[in-house]
């Protein structure tokens, strides 16, 4: 065997090797949900076959010709029995593209399709699209919302300037997709998500209005609007269903994760709040409840994060962030949270609607001050006080 060939079956093998690493539970934990040790999928895991010429004509080196950077931000679908992820995959040319990678059981073992998506374009192609949320619609199509990037044309001398879109296409068996015009809102939006149910009769959006393509300025917070024909989106009307506040997790940017998980207790949301500090953005995943019968209702607001970037994950491309746009609820009650870190890696951490129900309604809401915080935790303490039979001190 030449050299060039035991070079190329050696690149397979470690891919393979990497590919069907078995995860495993991580030690330690909060009762709520259970990390796994290893990360899902990285830019390692796109297959040998997108970055290597395996020609020995035409790449005798044997080097990559395409470099992926990074693996990020999927949304998730169990279809036909396994577990689907719409990921996020950015080149080493900074252009992320959509592709699904799936695994047998939800852990281990993502392996991505052949080819990644051909997503049509709008009519005003776009230059960069990612961060797809998954909604199978009770219409009978599987939608996908994500975010269009475009040169913000009108500030001509700023190569930076760019505006933000919902994008929104749809597809029956995730290999062909038909692309929607994009919707059409005042602001820019980011983050969009469709709620799986008609309401009213209705589409349904959870938006994230925005001044500029990073800042959301006097965006709120997480938007809710109604769509009378999802083929010609148009938001005419938007409220803030959870708002920003002063000194939480959210005061700078919050978004809508996935789609929400319907309970018999009320719509199980994750989302995504971000602050500033000297270190520059830090982004955390937290949950909130809605009503069964308004699902723009909030009935549940459990303070803080519910996950937050810890060891590895908290350093990568954009360091200090968690970000989720995926999860899947099984018919058994598991949960499966697929998040990225620092956007660069996809992890999964797994729960149960029980739990996760269970978190939201009973983690005490935010006071919004020390003085409530410290009220909130001296009644805990001294509940405990009461259960462990212990004098106060
Ligand atoms: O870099 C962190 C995240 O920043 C953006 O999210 P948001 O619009 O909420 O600020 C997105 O670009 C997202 O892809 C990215 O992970």
């Amino acid at each position: 065997m030449n050299n060039f060939n035991d070079k190329v079956q050696r690149l397979f093998a470690q891919h393979e090797a990497l590919l069907t690493r078995r995860n495993e539970p991580a030690d330690g934990g909060n009762g709520i949900f259970t990390r796994y040790k290893y990360p899902i999928l990285t830019a390692a895991h796109t297959p040998v076959f997108w970055r290597y010429d395996l020609d020995e004509q035409s790449n005798p080196f044997l080097m990559e010709r395409i470099g992926m950077n990074a693996v990020l931000n999927s949304g998730a679908i169990k279809w036909q029995g396994k577990y689907l992820l719409v990921v996020r995959v950015e080149g080493a040319d900074r252009k992320s593209f959509f592709a699904v990678a799936e695994s047998p059981n939800g852990v281990d073992n993502f392996r991505f399709w052949d080819y990644p998506v051909t997503m049509p374009d709008d009519v005003v192609p776009a230059t960069n699209i990612y961060d797809m949320r998954l909604t199978a619609h009770e219409d009978g199509w599987i939608y996908g919302i994500f975010c269009a990037e475009r040169h913000d044309d009108s500030q001509p001398g700023d190569l930076s300037a760019a505006t933000a879109t919902a994008a929104i296409a749809r597809t029956k068996d995730l290999l062909t997709w038909e692309r929607l015009p994009d919707l059409k809102t005042k602001s820019q939006q980011r983050n969009v998500v469709l709620h799986p149910e008609f309401v009213n009769g209705k589409y349904a959006l959870y938006t994230r209005p925005q001044d500029g393509f990073i800042d959301t300025g006097s965006g709120g917070g997480i938007g809710w609007a109604l769509v009378d024909d999802i083929t010609r989106a148009e938001v005419t009307e938007e409220r803030i269903i959870d708002a920003r506040h002063y000194h939480t997790i959210k005061e700078v940017k919050n978004g809508e994760g996935p789609a929400p998980i319907k309970t018999p207790q009320g719509w199980l949301h994750l989302a995504h709040g971000v602050r500033n500090c000297a270190s520059g953005l830090r982004y955390v995943l937290y949950m909130y409840m809605t009503a069964l019968d308004d699902p723009a209702r909030l009935i549940a607001s459990p303070a803080g994060h519910f996950m937050a970037p810890e060891g590895i994950e908290r350093v990568g491309d954009v360091s200090n962030v968690l970000f989720s746009n995926g999860w899947i609820a099984d018919d058994d009650g598991t949960v499966y949270i697929y998040y990225a870190s620092s956007d660069t890696r996809m992890h999964v951490a797994v729960s149960t609607v029980d739990k996760l129900v269970d978190y939201c309604l009973h983690t005490p809401q935010d006071g919004l001050t020390t003085t409530a915080s410290v009220e909130t935790l001296k009644k805990l303490i001294d509940k405990n006080m009461k259960t462990m039979g212990r004098e106060q001190r």
